[in-house]
């Protein structure tokens, strides 16, 4: 192995070093303080949104792991070219980790509600990283380049670098998993089991039998809490405990107010079935799901801390500093706007927003259903620009009129003869009213609906074919209770949703 080889090994030993020992001392300082998650935060606040919408669609979920792993390999790459300059010169290896210590603080340092205490996990790694770099470098001879295999005192000095580069490197990994590991077991999973919900003073409908025609591919009418959609800017999963938790109602009001976990889930209760979609859901897309909702009416708060002349819009802000912006007049004109508290029965899942979240009927979730809240703030339009708003996306978004394919699948072989054509549709607060589907480029024939309990819900439909042999594309398209059919024109989901018709292509025997 040349000398370079073993530079870049110390380098690289000693960025493990310095991110294990980062991440576990970030379990006192908080997740967000670690500097893989930190760097990674400033990336998902500043990249344009097209880049992230195709990041999301590229990774899907996964695209927040493969942004770690990727500032990892970063980081690990640019320690690896340090060590090769430090063999020209100590000082530039040194000052090469202080320098990636010191973004890390500084990206750490610029998070919603960060305190200084942010800044110590990188410091704290950088230095013990530094102490790693200087003691292989002082093992490596930078003057020798001479084949260390040909030299018995060279070849027992080496096995003796490789030997600390290696525990280096185990180091790294151990306390870096030691740090996930117990951040894991500091999570609010515990205080979440011990959450008693009330029980609604305005309990959700019955759900009809035939709101759930349960067929394979078929989505249920109400979506479990573990396969419902997630989509936000959270790199780490914000752990509130509900005893500290509270939420400030705020900004342009006659009584500002501050509340408890307690004193809200004292509040009369509302359960309803919703439907939360995304914005950027594509046409056919899966980034939608309907649950049943436990929480405080948002009228009821509002009423009381009494909105002043012009505050239309409220910002609700999380704990992690996204926001989202929801025109007043939407929690106010009946709907059953919310604070949730509970989803299908049960406190809210942490990666859904526990404690508290907004939904919202009829609004996409970027303007109406921030998760893991601490305020809101009425404000005006004028005044104020939520997250999305600032990169590019509508402030005002009722979700579109929409409907999809699920059975059969998109390139299935089908039997001839009968086939169940299935899917949802929706378009939340107005209400779904008809369903059609067509064949090639057939007559569009009304599809059967299913029950829904309320105009706040997508709706199952199907549609019997009598299925002739051969290729043939199969369409759909919804009309809601106002008798505005969704449009042909496909549009991307910037800046308001997409549209356009869902269609699948399916082979007949
Ligand atoms: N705190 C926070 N809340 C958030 C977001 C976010 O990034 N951060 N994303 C919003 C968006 S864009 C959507 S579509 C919904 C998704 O809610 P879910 O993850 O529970 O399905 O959450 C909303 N609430
Ligand atoms: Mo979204």
């Amino acid at each position: 192995m040349s000398q370079r080889r073993y530079a870049a090994l110390a380098g690289l030993a000693a960025a493990a070093v310095a991110l294990g020992v980062a991440e576990l001392f970030a379990v006192l300082t908080g997740a967000r303080s670690a500097p893989l998650v930190a760097v990674g935060g400033v990336v998902v606040d500043t990249v344009p949104a097209s880049v992230k919408e195709f990041a999301v669609r590229v990774f899907y979920t996964y695209d927040k792991l493969a942004l770690l792993v990727g500032t990892a390999v970063v980081v690990g790459a640019f320690a690896a070219l340090l060590g090769i300059l430090a063999l020209r010169r100590r000082s530039y290896g040194l000052v090469g980790i202080a320098l990636l210590g010191l973004a890390g603080a500084g990206a750490a340092l610029t998070r919603h509600g960060a305190s200084w205490t942010y800044a110590l996990p990188s410091i704290i790694g950088a230095l013990a990283g530094a102490a790693v770099l200087a003691v292989l470098l002082t093992r490596l001879d930078p003057q020798s380049h001479v084949d260390p295999e040909s030299q018995p005192d060279t070849r027992a000095q080496r096995r003796r670098f490789l030997q600390l580069a290696g525990a280096a490197l185990g180091v790294g990994l151990v306390t870096g998993v030691a740090g996930r590991w117990l951040a894991a077991r500091r999570d609010v999973s515990t205080a979440r089991a011990a959450v008693t919900l009330p029980a609604p003073m305005s309990p959700a409908p019955r759900l009809p039998a035939e709101a759930d025609r349960r067929l394979k591919d078929l989505a249920s009418f109400v979506t479990d809490g573990r396969d419902f959609y997630r989509i936000d800017t959270a790199l780490s999963v914000p752990q509130i405990d509900p005893t500290t938790w509270r939420l400030r109602i705020h900004g342009r009001v006659r009584r500002p107010l501050t509340l408890t976990y307690e004193q809200l889930l004292a509040r009369p209760m509302l359960e309803r079935y919703v439907t939360l979609a995304c914005v950027s859901n594509e046409v056919g897309g899966s980034l939608i799901g309907n649950a049943r909702w436990l929480g405080v009416p948002l009228k009821d708060l509002l009423d009381e801390v009494g909105p002043l002349d012009g505050a239309d819009q409220v910002v609700s802000r999380s704990v992690d500093g996204f926001t989202a912006g929801t025109p007043t007049a939407a929690l106010l004109d009946g709907r059953d706007a919310m604070l949730a508290v509970g989803m299908n029965g049960e406190p809210l899942p942490v990666a859904h927003g526990f404690p508290v979240r907004m939904v919202v009927p009829g609004l996409y979730g970027y303007v109406s259903a921030t998760k893991w809240l601490a305020e809101l703030e009425l404000t005006s339009f004028r005044d104020f620009d939520a997250y999305w708003i600032r990169r590019g996306w509508s402030q005002q978004a009722p979700i579109k009129t929409e409907s999809r394919i699920d059975t059969p699948r998109d390139r299935a072989t089908v039997r001839r003869g009968r086939v169940i054509v299935a899917g949802v549709a929706w378009a939340q607060h107005r209400g779904i009213g008809k369903v059609e589907v067509r064949v090639d480029d057939g007559t569009w024939h009304p599809a059967t609906l299913g029950a829904v309990p309320s105009i706040d819900t997508w709706r199952q439909w199907s549609w019997e074919w009598e299925a002739a042999p051969g290729r043939h594309r199969l369409w759909v398209r919804a009309t809601d209770n106002g008798g505005q059919t969704q449009p042909e024109d496909e549009r991307p989901p910037v800046p308001d949703g997409a549209t356009g018709w869902h269609h699948v292509e399916v082979t007949v025997d």
